[in-house]
């Protein structure tokens, strides 16, 4: 074993490193490696009804017209925490009102949205192209599409977004721009949009596959697997190196996770696996179906996913 010898450094040595920008590797302030993962943030649910309630609660003083959009952001209850939902990715949940619109706008994140309750005359408008939103239905608007939002049916319009948003921070790739014109104009109209998954077709194959990934050769950074479980069907528990983020679309789910004990969940509830917490699903009385939304594509595709600790 190799010993060192440590005299005393040379008295104003620090003080002097510090102007000019180094820190002595030697001696760091807080370690930057270690052994295992230290994941930050937590798991955590989220109601739909609670979601509901609020949104609708602030129709009363917050306009499409002057919020860039009418949306609760699910932030990880991490301290100090103010925006993300794990560290690569944030959801909201958001609501447009009978006659109103969500202003078209374009960013360098990835976006997407499940459609959770939705009328005919609903719909995203994607690049000027106009894409008709169902209940089930999910609709990817990829880094820099213009998209705006519009809701002319008679009811309101209630979706789940997905944004790679914390990932693009990180990068420090994060710009935004507003359309010249308040909503862009409609063009033309593509029901059947490569951008737009049905929910009704995502259910009939996830029924018959159990997990079918979609939406992939769109988004490059975000995953997306529809899932089926039968009743009492459970999934083997792993803790994972991606993060998951899990929206329930049919039935009734249950999660396991600590520190929240086993969750059941219903249509339109939410729960956050960030990385490294061991965590199974199963599906609950008469089974379910989710949306997993994940970061897997970006570990898979800068090698981290197969190599290291034994998992
Ligand atoms: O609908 O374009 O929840 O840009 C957050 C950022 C929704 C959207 C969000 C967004 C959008
Ligand atoms: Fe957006």
């Amino acid at each position: 074993m190799a010993t060192t010898i440590d005299t005393p450094a040379p008295a104003g040595f620090f003080e002097a490193l510090e102007e000019h920008a180094f820190s002595p590797g030697w001696a760091k302030r807080e370690p930057q490696m270690w052994g295992k993962p230290r994941p930050k943030y937590r798991p955590m649910v989220w109601r739909y009804a609670d979601a509901l309630a609020a949104l609708s609660k602030s129709v009363d003083f917050v306009s499409t017209e002057f919020a860039e959009r009418r949306n609760l952001i699910l932030v990880n209850p991490v301290p100090g925490n103010i925006y993300p939902t794990c560290r690569h990715l944030v959801a909201a949940y958001q609501l447009v009102m009978p006659g109103e619109t969500a202003r078209s706008h374009r960013h360098s994140p990835n976006a997407l949205r499940l459609v959770m309750d939705a009328s005919p005359g609903i719909y995203t408008l994607v690049d000027g192209v106009r894409v008709d939103m169902a209940p089930g239905d999910v609709v990817l608007t990829p880094q820099w599409m213009w998209h705006g939002h519009a809701n002319y049916s008679d009811q309101p319009a209630f979706w789940i977004d997905f944004l790679d948003v914390p990932l693009v921070q990180n990068l420090e790739n994060m710009y935004f721009e507003h359309h010249e014109d308040t909503l862009q104009a409609v063009e033309s109209s593509d029901p059947e949009s490569p951008l737009r998954f049905h929910g009704a077709a995502l259910a009939e194959n996830v029924r018959a596959q159990g997990d079918v990934a979609f939406g992939q050769a769109q988004m490059p950074t975000i995953g997306l697997h529809a899932i089926c479980l039968a009743a009492g069907e459970r999934q083997d528990p792993v803790a994972r190196i991606d993060n998951n983020i899990y929206a329930v679309t049919a039935g009734e789910i249950t999660v396991e996770v600590a520190p929240l004990g086993t969750v059941t969940m219903t249509r339109g509830d939410v729960v956050v696996v960030p990385s490294w917490h061991p965590f199974s699903l199963a599906g609950g009385a008469g089974g379910g179906q989710v949306l997993r939304v994940t970061d897997e594509p970006v570990f898979t595709k800068l090698g981290f996913r197969d190599v290291g600790l034994e998992r």
